[in-house]
């Protein structure tokens, strides 16, 4: 098969099949086009002089690296003037960014992570954007953070761009999931995969094992039953991986099969989690589902979780749909 570009996946979507207005075409295009402003620095590495951290500290009171706050500027310069959003939130900023009233605004809401896993970067390790695109209620023409409060069934696009051996762009706009290779000699993103099947089954996790102490029940259960291997109740071997960089160990999974978790414990319940609902687990869900996988909290669907605040964190189990199915399973058990 020819490889074809996102513009013309784009095209096909919108024209063909009807599945995206011109200007969520627009957004997407854009976002990937910020997305390869970003690969350039990253792969800059020590030579841009960008790694390292800024001294500042993010709303999440995490220290901002060089490179997230880069990021997130190519971002919000990349959407600000196009006419397709409404606003833009970010995990960097702790309230949405407003279109300046020079531009003219648009129906969508725009989500992201500029940089997730960016505490990997100086050891040169894959990091990635993710990013979330939602609709603007209607009648509001100045969004306020409620205004982002959408569960994830909202979500109209997500994906993530993962600068790594090579920078992959993922993306579902509802119409399955598909994957996009950067031909930097062309400079376009050229479709390499256009129907990813997640396999149902797996023998591999990926959890930080150092947290293991924290764990409730359910989540010892199952990874306790994955450690027995063959000797145990599952009968097979497993084998762990853990980046430490969502989009990596997500990538992985999309690719190849495996269940990632990064529950709720003893040590991040009074957060709610590590992880950040409106951008990280709920684009990472929908594009997981658009692949045949599943996406739980343990209690629940997390694209139905109804979001209370614009950075609230909460407890991820996502990947292979049976093994995602037995962990929600052991919840419901406990
Ligand atoms: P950073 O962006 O601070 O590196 O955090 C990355 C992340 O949000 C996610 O990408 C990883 O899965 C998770 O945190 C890793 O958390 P631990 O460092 O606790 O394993």
């Amino acid at each position: 098969m020819k490889a074809i570009s996102l513009s013309r996946y784009l095209i096909e979507e919108q024209r063909a099949k009807g599945k995206i207005p011109a200007d969520l075409r627009l957004l997407v295009e854009v976002v990937a086009r910020a997305c390869k402003s970003i690969s350039v620095a990253v792969n800059k590495g020590a030579l841009g002089g960008v790694l390292g951290n800024v001294g500042t500290v993010n709303v999440q009171g995490e220290a901002q690296k060089k490179l997230d706050v880069l990021s997130n500027e190519i971002l919000l310069e990349a959407n600000e003037w196009g006419g397709h959003l409404a606003a833009i939130a970010s995990e960097e900023m702790d309230d949405p960014h407003p279109i300046p009233h020079r531009y003219p605004k648009g129906e969508y809401l725009l989500v992201f992570d500029p940089l997730d896993g960016s505490s990997n970067i100086d050891v040169n390790v894959a990091v990635g954007t993710i990013f979330s695109v939602l609709r603007c209620p209607d009648g509001v023409t100045e969004p306020e953070p409620e205004h982002f409060l959408q569960p994830g069934t909202r979500q109209v696009a997500a994906g993530y761009c993962i600068y790594g051996p090579s920078t992959i762009l993922v993306l579902t706009v509802g119409d399955g999931t598909v994957v996009f290779t950067l031909d930097r000699e062309l400079g376009s993103f050229m479709l390499t995969q256009d129907s990813v099947r997640i396999p149902e089954d797996t023998q591999e996790f990926a959890i930080n094992a150092s947290n293991a102490r924290h764990w409730d029940a359910p989540v010892k259960r199952y990874v306790d039953e994955c450690l027995a291997g063959k000797t145990g109740p599952r009968g097979k071997d497993f084998n762990m991986r853990w980046v430490a960089s969502m989009v990596a160990d997500v990538h992985r999974i999309l690719t190849r099969g495996g269940i990632f978790m990064y529950p709720v414990d003893a040590k991040c319940r009074d957060k709610g989690g590590r992880l950040r609902l409106m951008y990280e687990a709920n684009p990472m869900a929908f594009i997981i589902e658009q692949a045949g996988g599943a996406a739980t909290t343990g209690h629940q669907r997390i694209m139905d979780v109804q979001p209370l605040g614009l950075h609230q964190r909460i407890s991820v189990i996502l990947g292979s749909k049976h093994e995602v199915e037995r962990v929600a399973l052991y919840f419901r058990e406990n």
